[in-house]
Parts: C-alpha cells; structure tokens; sequence
C-alpha cells in the first residue's frame, strides 16, 4: 500500500456517514455489514462486545514519522462502528504502556512498513493488507450479488492481492490474478493452488467484469475497459482507475483510503 499523506484522509472521520450512506447505495450493507461480511459474519456478531472491547490506537514516530490525522482517523473508523476507541497521548513505547494501562483490549499501531490490529486479550493479529483485501473482496461479492461461479480478476499479488484472492477463492469464484511480476503470482499459488496466473492484462480485463484493482500503480485499468458490466473494488491510493472512467463507473467502484481495512482489521482481531 502507497504511504498515506495528511492531506489523504483529513476529511474521512467527517464524511463516515455519508460513505456509510454510500456503500449501501452500491453494496446493499454499510461498512460494518461489509467488515463482517469478511468473516462470514454479520455486524449483530459483535453487538455484544461493544462495551468491553476498549481499543487504543498508538502514533509510532520512527521511520518517516507521524501522518497528521491518522491516529484520529483511525479511531473515528473504530468509534463510527459502535466501539470505544482512544489515542494515546504519547508515542512509541510509551504510548504501548500507555494503551495498556488504560486497559486497551485491542491496539491498532502504524510503522512505514506494517500496520496492525493487535487483540491483547486472545492474541489475534490482524495485517492491514490482508484485511484490507479480504474487506474490498467481500464488498465485492456483496456488489456483485454473489461470486461463486463467477471469474473474478484480481491485478496485483502483494499482501492486498492475496487477501483479496484469498476471500475469492473461499467464495468460490473462479481466481484469475495478474502482476507485471508473474514471479509474485506463481508465489501466491503456492499457498492458492485455485488461483489461476493472468499473464496478460488485456485478455483477463475482457473475461472478467469483477475486479479488484490492489495494486500501487495509477490508471491500472484502462478507460476501454470501463463498460456498463464492470464492477470495480479498488482500495487504498492512487486509485488504479483515471478520472474520466471513476465518473463512468462511480456507481460500481468501491474505494477508499483507510475505512474498509480499519472495519476488517477491527472485526478480525475481536473473532475467535
Ligand atoms: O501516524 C503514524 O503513527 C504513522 N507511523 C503511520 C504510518 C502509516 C504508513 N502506512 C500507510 O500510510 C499505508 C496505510 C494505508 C496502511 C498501510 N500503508
């Protein structure tokens, strides 16, 4: 995932009701409808734990240091689901202590490399890529009415690419995957002997009409593809498609920069 920047996600704490409003236009379910989805599960599965499962979120300095907001952020994600959620009012190690003292259950923490949920409590951990591509693969599905049986397309095969395809697979759908590095995805077949190996773009973008575009790269998908049957999930920044086809395909894009892998990471770490 490309490194957020301050100005990414100043707005999103404030337009979560709006987004949520959204995701139901297009998806049928709200955000938690979609995190819960995830696992199988629905938002009324974890109703129950909204009381006890304290969160804390802790701003990690080292590296690039701090995105302005994106401690807020996340805690403004975690909140709008129905949770308590705080940020530490310090940094690092210290804001750990910190979190854990103040009885957190749960913490959510960023480096430039990873960023992770972390349940104190039954020691789930939760990757943000993984979850993240598990979240917009079950948006997907909902969108879609249902993969199973279906070719899905899924362009890129880094942590975000085998979350996604991974869920996929689960459904039943029918996997192909693409990476200007095939290496990347005969790995990925490893552990998704299902998937099938995409080597061309163009031959796979006009089989499948379900995508997930989880790839750090802009404009992944060419306008000449964006027609009335495809349906985009697309996550994080840039977002894969150019500005012309997101005014095409608005209806049947999904994407955001941080609220769907938030919801899945939280919702992963509190299952068993
Ligand atoms: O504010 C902080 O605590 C920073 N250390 C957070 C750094 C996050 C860096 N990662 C990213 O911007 C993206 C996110 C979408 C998640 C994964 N990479």
């Amino acid at each position: 995932m490309t490194r957020l920047r301050e100005e990414d996600i100043y707005d999103v704490g404030a337009n979560l009701s709006y987004y949520d409003r959204q995701l139901i236009h297009k998806v049928g379910t709200n955000l938690a409808g979609i995190a819960a989805h995830a696992l199988g599960k629905t938002p009324g599965d974890f109703v129950a734990i909204h009381d006890t499962a304290l969160i804390g979120v802790i701003p990690v300095t080292c590296g690039q240091g701090i995105i302005g907001g994106f401690s807020t952020t996340v805690q403004k994600i975690i909140e709008f689901l129905g949770f308590t959620a705080f940020v530490t009012a310090t940094n690092d190690v210290s804001g750990l202590a910190e979190a854990v003292k103040k009885g957190a259950r749960i913490i959510f923490l960023a480096d430039d490399n990873d960023f992770v949920a972390i349940n104190l409590v039954n020691g789930q951990v939760s990757d943000n890529g993984e979850a993240t591509g598990r979240g917009y693969a079950a948006a997907l599905d909902l969108m879609s009415g249902g993969v199973q049986g279906k070719n899905v397309l899924v362009i890129g095969a880094g942590p975000v690419g085998a979350g996604a395809a991974a869920f996929m697979t689960a459904q039943g759908a029918r996997v192909l995957v693409h990476d200007i590095d095939t290496e990347k995805v005969e790995k990925m077949r490893q552990v998704l002997p299902g998937i099938e190996v995409a080597k061309e773009l163009h031959a796979a973008l006009t089989e499948c009409k379900l995508v997930v575009e989880a790839t750090p790269a802009a404009a992944t998908i060419d306008k000449k593809y964006i027609d009335q049957d495809i349906l985009i999930s697309a996550p994080g920044i840039p977002l894969g498609i150019d500005q012309e086809s997101c005014v095409l395909v608005s209806e049947r894009l999904i994407h955001d920069v941080l609220e769907i892998g938030v919801a899945t990471m939280l919702f992963t770490v509190l299952s068993e």
